[in-house]
């Protein structure tokens, strides 16, 4: 029976235990360059199987949130080496997720203060956060997004197979692509924010023809074995619904299958939020799209997401449910997690105040069990 704590060779990467660092938001890199104490951060936390470094835009189009890191300037790429260079000296695994976020994004972040882009011009009932020109930050309603030209969505897939390039220059494991929390590629995905008529929207198979385009991309850039994806099948993050999600989820499962990635990641219910949120007629059956990704040959490490606890993680790694666990703010508060959960011990509680933006107090100054 397999432990949390037994190490697992997933794709090309090898890791010393199933626990992950989830990719989290913190809002501390000005221009989208990762600063000296972000390298920091990471190395802390390096004792994780892996790390998935918090979402990071593959253009300025894709940017979101202020001070969120990018992957697109010489300046970003060089940021982030310090950063792979430190986990790595402490033995530890990252990889970076590539983030597009679509209509979830204000004029003020994008490029020339246009318009954010989506599948369709329908705006999301959702909130973004933007630093204004006196320093101070503050939430926001994302602005009225357009619905992106097909000419143009080989130039998003392009933008992808480059971040992914970028990824390995920057000395990132591999990537992870975000295609979850109702952010560009879900947008296509789900029902609620794709009304296209053309070979983009429709059909599932429409529907998900952006995302295994961006795959195909990647995988020819950097190979099979060093790339991963995150979906969130029925999350009502960033006002993203479908109204039949299974069918929908079964499909990309059983094609995924065909890529050997690294691993699946799937965030089970709402992000940050109840793990039996449902959408649809019926609960989310995870068991049902694990089983249809094995039996079609997917090989893939799963991963799973969404309030897990220590106890719970045991049992999901010891059942065979689940390869890997990734934990989230629990990984904010403990540098440590991976010894914590070992020896059973308590947990520094986390400060939300410190989430996103701000300095080192809430980002490296958790401190380790001595
Ligand atoms: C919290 C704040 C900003 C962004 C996600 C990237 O939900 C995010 C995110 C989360 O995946």
């Amino acid at each position: 029976m397999p432990t949390l704590f037994d190490p697992i060779t997933i794709g090309d990467l090898k890791l010393a235990n199933r626990i992950v660092m989830a990719p989290l938001t913190r809002n501390r890199s000005p221009r989208g360059v990762p600063l000296p104490v972000t390298a920091t951060y990471y190395a802390q936390r390096a004792s994780a199987g892996l790390l998935i470094s918090e979402g990071t835009a593959i253009t300025h189009q894709g940017q979101g949130y202020a001070d969120v890191p990018g992957l697109y300037t010489p300046e970003q790429i060089e940021g982030w080496k310090a950063v792979t260079q430190a986990v790595h000296k402490a033995g530890g695994r990252i990889v970076t997720q590539l983030w597009h976020v679509g209509r979830i994004s204000h004029t003020s972040l994008q490029p020339g203060n246009g318009a954010p882009v989506a599948p369709s011009a329908v705006k999301a009932n959702s909130k973004t956060y933007i630093i204004n020109e006196d320093g101070t930050g503050g939430f926001v309603p994302v602005s009225e997004p357009r619905a992106l030209g097909i000419e143009e969505l080989p130039g998003i897939v392009e933008d992808y197979r480059k971040a992914a390039r970028a990824a390995i220059d920057a000395g990132f494991d591999g990537i992870e692509v975000h295609a979850a929390n109702g952010y560009l590629i879900d947008q296509f995905l789900r029902s609620g924010a794709n009304q296209r008529t053309d070979a983009y929207g429709g059909s599932i198979e429409n529907r998900a023809r952006l995302l295994f385009e961006v795959l195909d991309a990647i995988v020819g850039e950097i190979g099979a074995g060093r790339a991963a994806i995150r979906i969130s099948p029925v999350t009502p993050a960033n006002d993203i619904s479908d109204a039949n999600p299974q069918p929908l989820f079964n499909y990309v499962a059983e094609k995924l299958a065909k890529y050997g990635l690294a691993y699946v990641h799937v965030i089970e219910g709402a992000t940050g939020g109840a793990r039996d949120f449902q959408q649809g007629d019926a609960p989310f059956d995870y068991a049902a799209l694990k089983t249809i990704y094995r039996n079609a040959g997917g090989n893939g490490a799963w991963m799973v997401n969404n309030g897990y606890d220590g106890a719970m993680a045991e049992k999901a790694v010891a059942s065979g449910e689940a390869d890997l666990v990734a934990f989230g703010k629990a990984f904010i508060s403990n540098p440590d997690l991976v010894r914590r959960l070992r020896e059973k011990a308590p947990q520094n509680a986390w400060d939300q105040s410190t989430f996103y933006g701000g300095g080192e107090q809430g980002y490296v100054s958790y401190p380790a069990l001595s």
